[in-house]
């Protein structure tokens, strides 16, 4: 926690969209009405049919049902590329900066027309409807955002997963959403590394068969084709037209699914909208960026994560920026590289993740000093908590004191931004992601739900809609009531902890329930738990985070072994690459203790809350182990961890 605060510049006021008495004007009105307040900004972006009803919303735990722009009809790929082409047409839409610095591209709005239409053709010729989802399996190449908005154009749904899943994990995505169709690349290049992209594809299809793949050459690697099911993107594209004229969707049409962990083992399918998600997406994007035509803005965020979808691609694309798009890794070939490519592209709004701040931070000021990136204006963060370390080495090595950082809070959940600075407006305090946006009512609840107010911590829930909001859980509306509107009825609850402070800033705790955060990316302790149980050495597994100087939180996993087995470093590292194999390498355990046995109550129930102090180094103070089985098993637990201060 800090207690300094640092005003809005006069400098920043001036140039901003909104200033603190603007803020508070456009604030109020948003929830006291509305109807009136998305109405009117619902206009920022083409529609086809107008809508003549705005919000029709309802968190009734009986009967969640969440409707915006109900009766309008537009197209998302229309949007973000044919309604600039008179205005911007040679104005870079994307700027693309490759794994090694050597190469990089600029992709104009024009090209970028004359690209989506050939790839939404592809896409058809293939057979993909509208409606169809299709899974997409992407290095960072501008082919990503062009698949996207591809699907927009001809209405078919993507679901992207991650370039650092497993085939297993993919298998388990694309059989959740029945896709047929999966784009790839031949390998992706992070770091100097490559990764094996159409392999996996391979493994995870015997799993969960598809009709159709598409395979950009990206490294010209080895791979196989199996003929009558893979298809090379270039070959299809030269056999297509570069006029695909984009399909009128309605604004509750879906537009994408992303999976996300929770707290309880299988991902769940999040499902976002067509006019809702892209009003809101484009409407953060300005605000909070403060973005002004001619900027170029870069987020440093993976197409895979829902930061990308609403960040890279569409937020940005809606509102006709240059979008940068980086292939590559924050230390590669230097831990100079960020600020490299700010100093060559001329970098104006710079968005990332504390993860990445605290790894450079760790490397050396000189890495930074050494560059110019005098045409940064801001900053923003997201993905984790900002500690107030981070946050000032951001501001004073980073941003030399001049510009502010937009801590941004949301969640794959509410495809865009709820609870952040706008720079123009608002004092930032380094560690808290301070005030709500427009239209988002933020509360803090006890454990029955009880509203708390003034100066308090708690969970964070939301009280109302707001257009970005995920819809449904794909396939299964009910867990989607389950897990997000029955802890507190009537509520959205988050999964966060929450303090707000006496002037009214909402400072996130981290979360409350059994997810984790390693490195921005959010990880279900169950998911790795059931990874672990997987291998046959293994009996029980309990996973816990704790604190990571880089990451954030690290994975800790407390590990019983089948009779008979040797706890040895050998397996531990087994057990490793088994959960790399089984989830993806971003699910790699930090550490593992082979523990004989778990705390547990008497009916059985693992007591987490004793796991994770022990994972904390933090162990003086257990809480009550009274309702503990076996109390021995907690010496054994402590004398044997593996997390030591
Ligand atoms: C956008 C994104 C969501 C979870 C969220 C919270 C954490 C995100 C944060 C933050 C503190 C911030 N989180 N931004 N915590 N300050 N500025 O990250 O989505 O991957 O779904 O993660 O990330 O715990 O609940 P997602």
């Amino acid at each position: 926690m800090s207690d300094s605060i640092f005003p809005v510049p006069a400098e920043v006021a001036a140039h901003a969209h909104v200033d603190n008495s603007k803020y508070l004007e456009m604030y109020q009105q948003s929830v006291e009405n509305p109807d009136g307040f998305w109405g009117e900004h619902g206009k920022r972006i083409d529609w086809i049919k107008p809508y003549t009803k705005v919000k029709n919303t309802s968190y009734d735990y009986h009967n969640v049902d969440i409707k915006w722009f109900e009766d309008g009809t537009l197209n998302v790929s229309a949007n973000c590329v044919d309604r600039h082409l008179e205005t911007r047409g040679d104005q870079p839409a994307i700027i693309w900066e490759g794994d090694d610095p050597s190469e990089s591209k600029v992709i104009t709005y024009k090209q970028l027309h004359h690209e989506v239409n050939v790839f939404a053709n592809v896409l058809h010729a293939q057979g993909v409807k509208k409606g169809d989802r299709v899974t997409l399996y992407m290095p960072m190449i501008p082919e990503a955002a062009y698949a996207m908005l591809a699907c927009a154009r001809i209405g078919a749904v993507h679901s992207i997963v991650f370039g650092g899943f497993s085939p297993d994990s993919l298998a388990q995505r694309i059989e959740g959403c029945t896709s047929k169709c999966i784009i790839t690349a031949d390998e992706g290049l992070r770091g100097g590394r490559k990764v094996p992209l159409k392999a996996n594809v391979d493994k995870a299809v015997e799993k969960s068969p598809v009709d159709s793949v598409i395979v950009v050459k990206r490294t010209g690697g080895d791979i196989t084709m199996t003929s009558g099911r893979d298809v090379w993107y270039h070959e299809e594209a030269d056999r297509v037209s570069d006029h695909c004229e984009p399909v009128e969707m309605n604004a509750e049409d879906p537009l994408f699914i992303l999976y996300t962990s929770g707290s309880t083992g299988q991902p769940k399918g999040v499902l976002h909208t067509t006019g809702g998600y892209l009003v809101y997406a484009s409407m953060t994007h300005e605000y909070v960026f403060d973005y002004h035509e001619g900027d170029v803005y870069w987020c440093t965020a993976d197409v895979g994560w829902v930061t990308g979808h609403s960040y890279i691609v569409y937020g940005p694309l809606a509102n006709g920026a240059t979008t940068l798009m980086f292939e590559g890794v924050p230390t590669y070939p230097s831990p100079s590289r960020f600020w490299d490519v700010c100093d060559k592209h001329s970098v104006n709004i710079f968005y990332t993740a504390p993860t990445a701040i605290r790894a450079l931070m760790g490397a050396g000021d000189e890495h930074v000093t050494k560059t110019s990136r005098k045409s940064l204006r801001l900053l923003g963060s997201v993905g984790e908590p900002i500690n107030p370390e981070a946050w000032n080495w951001y501001y004073n090595v980073i941003g030399d004191q001049r510009c502010p950082i937009v801590d941004t809070w949301w969640q794959t959940e509410t495809g865009g931004i709820l609870i952040t600075p706008l720079p123009g407006a608002t004092a930032l305090k380094p560690g808290s992601a301070t005030r709500p946006f427009f239209g988002v009512q933020p509360a803090i609840v006890d454990a029955d739900g009880k509203f708390l107010d003034g100066a308090v911590e708690g969970n964070l829930v939301i009280t109302d809609s707001w257009p970005g909001q995920m819809r449904s859980v794909y396939g299964d509306h009910e867990r989607f009531v389950q897990t997000y509107f029955a802890t507190y009825k009537g509520l959205y609850f988050t999964g966060d902890g929450c303090r707000r402070d006496e002037d009214g800033y909402y400072w996130i705790t981290g979360r409350v329930d059994d997810v984790i955060n390693v490195s921005g990316h959010r990880m279900g302790t169950a998911e790795v738990e059931s990874a672990l149980v997987a291998h046959p050495k293994v009996s029980e597994a309990a996973v816990v985070g704790y604190p990571h100087d880089i990451k954030g939180q690290g994975i800790y996993a407390y590990v019983t072994l089948m009779e008979g087995e040797e706890p040895t470093d050998a397996l531990k590292k087994e057990l490793v690459t088994h959960v790399r194999s089984e989830i993806g390498p971003i699910a790699s355990p930090d550490l593992i203790q082979f523990s004989p046995g778990l705390p547990k109550t008497r009916s059985g129930k693992i007591m987490r809350r004793i796991l994770r102090k022990i994972a904390e180094d933090s162990f003086d103070n257990l809480g009550d182990t009274s309702t503990l089985a076996d109390p021995a098993v907690v010496d054994d637990l402590i004398d044997n961890r593996q997390n030591r201060g």
